[in-house]
């Protein structure tokens, strides 16, 4: 039975819906699991102690939503947006989506792990203990299994939790041009029995848009995950309002993602059903989006609030969850503790593991963040700095 005391903490639990569930004492830890919080009970007094100063422990941060397998990047796009072309224009002369899907396809699985563990570092080195990565820039069967397997093995050579989406319904590549419908039929459908049968899908995703699959094309893919038993969840209401989060939320989703045009109707829905509410403030950052998610609705129903990094070459080349927290505040209106609650406790949410992580109880994996801060609201409040002191227990 290996036991460790972590003392001497200011232990932000996460466990209440509402609060910091601020405890001063110790952690326990009893085989990787948290054993007690708080006070050490008399049978556990002769075992070993490290001291942590009274620095702040949080559960290890979640990212519950990011793309981080692509191959490439966009920055070219990126200067000749500022230089004035638009979208269109790039798009034409080989940008946009299209271009990282020929750059994913392009790369070895060996060539994709190294491109993307930087990224997963980055985000390990804030307290990241658990990652979302989600396919769909491959968009053929193998190139979409390709992506997943690099996700699995980043699982393998880092101490992170890696949860899969298959997302071949993210947008119609160029060979299917006006066929979305048969892009469903040869890649999307089939591809999902092929990745599910050797393991690479813990949940099916889909991108719900005029520019991207339409809510009748989406619940062919779900009504296809439903019949394998795998969770869905949907990448809604980002540029305009489809009633995607109605549609994500009749199928029991996990979550719907983005959701600055999420109406009343579509908030009723997800309260319905348990939909957590996952915002990507650096897509909104970065498209400079004018419209923001409807947050007051959002805590009106009690909707769990999620937040994440979205980290995608395109929309949102955003590796860091401390400034996701800093903007889903400056932008979103979010407080410091729903920041952090959307990194932790309604992470976890997201991603069905609410079970085993996402606040400090007994009973849940030893998944800690040391902070070298004295206030929870630190860690949204700073720009560009990362006050990580150490990550405890990550899955090995
Ligand atoms: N929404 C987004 O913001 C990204 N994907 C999605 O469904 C954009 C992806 C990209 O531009 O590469
Ligand atoms: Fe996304």
């Amino acid at each position: 039975m290996a036991r460790l005391v972590l003392d001497t903490l200011r232990i932000a639990t996460m466990a209440p819906a509402a609060g910091w569930g601020l405890v001063d004492g110790a952690i326990g830890i009893e085989d990787g699991r948290i054993a007690f919080v708080g006070a050490v009970p008399a049978d556990w007094r002769g075992v070993e102690r490290e001291d942590f100063g009274g620095r702040l422990a949080t559960p290890a941060l979640i990212d519950c939503h990011t793309h981080l397998v692509f191959g490439g990047n966009r920055a070219k796009e990126f200067e000749m947006r500022l230089e004035g072309a638009t979208y269109e224009e790039i798009a034409r002369a080989g940008g946009g989506i299209v271009s990282t899907v020929a750059q994913t396809r392009a790369l070895t699985e060996d060539e994709l792990v190294a491109q993307a563990l930087p990224r997963l570092d980055a985000m390990l080195a804030e307290g990241v203990a658990t990652v979302e990565i989600k396919s769909g820039y491959g968009l053929t069967i193998a190139d979409e299994l390709k992506m997943l397997r690099v996700a699995r093995r980043l699982g393998e050579l880092r101490p992170v939790r890696v949860v899969t989406s298959w997302l071949a319904a993210h947008a119609v590549p160029a060979e299917y041009k006006g066929r979305a419908e048969a892009y469903l039929d040869d890649v999307v459908l089939p591809g999902l029995d092929a990745a599910h049968a050797e393991g690479l899908v813990d949940a099916v995703d889909g991108f719900c848009e005029g520019i991207a699959f339409s809510p009748a094309q989406m619940s062919r893919v779900f009504d296809h995950a439903r019949a394998l038993g795998l969770p869905v969840k949907l990448h809604a209401e980002q540029l305009s309002n489809l009633g995607g989060a109605k549609l994500a939320a009749s199928y029991g989703a996990l979550s719907a993602d983005h959701l600055e045009y999420l109406d009343a109707a579509g908030v009723a829905a997800m309260a319905a059903s348990g939909t957590v509410a996952v915002l990507l403030p650096g897509a909104y950052y970065f498209l400079r989006e004018t419209q923001a998610p409807p947050v007051a609705l959002l805590r009106e129903a009690r909707l769990p609030i999620a937040v994440a990094t979205d980290c995608n070459p395109g929309s949102s080349p955003l590796a860091s969850p401390l400034l996701a927290m800093n903007m889903a505040c400056t932008l979103f209106r979010l407080t410091p503790q729903e920041a952090l609650a959307g990194f932790t406790r309604n992470a976890a949410r997201a991603l069905g593991l609410q079970t085993e992580i996402g606040t400090l109880e007994q009973g849940k994996r030893a998944e800690i963040a040391v902070w070298d801060v004295a206030d929870p609201a630190e860690l949204a409040y700073r720009i560009g700095f990362n006050p990580l002191h150490r990550l405890i227990g990550a899955a090995a």
